[in-house]
């Protein structure tokens, strides 16, 4: 896993514009139809995550859900292992969405 530079963290964020970055973590937030169907997506991110071997912070609250990527290993830095699974995320998303 490698450290994602200021230009490669940019590059992410224009390609993946659902997605933001604050103070070394990238950010998702998206609504679902209802609390059955983010937890159905959730359920498809938590297989993503664990194949990955890295995990998401995230809070759901009914039909919402809040992502919160980062890497705790490298000093809660993003790193590739962030924005690899952040793309397979958004993928899961725009199915369940
Ligand atoms: N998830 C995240 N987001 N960051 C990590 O640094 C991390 C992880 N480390 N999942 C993994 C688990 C590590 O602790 C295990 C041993 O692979």
């Amino acid at each position: 896993m490698e450290k994602v530079t200021d230009k490669q963290l940019q590059e992410f964020l224009k390609t993946q514009p659902n997605w933001v970055s604050e103070n070394n973590v990238i950010i998702r937030k998206v609504k679902f139809k209802d609390f059955k169907t983010a937890f159905s997506a959730m359920t498809a991110m938590a297989f993503e995550a664990e194949a990955l071997g890295h995990h998401p912070e995230w809070t759901n609250v009914y039909s919402s859900l809040d992502i919160r990527l980062s890497t705790h290993d490298e000093g809660n830095t993003v790193t590739t292992k962030d924005t690899d699974l952040a793309k397979r995320i958004e993928h899961i998303i725009s199915v369940f969405e």
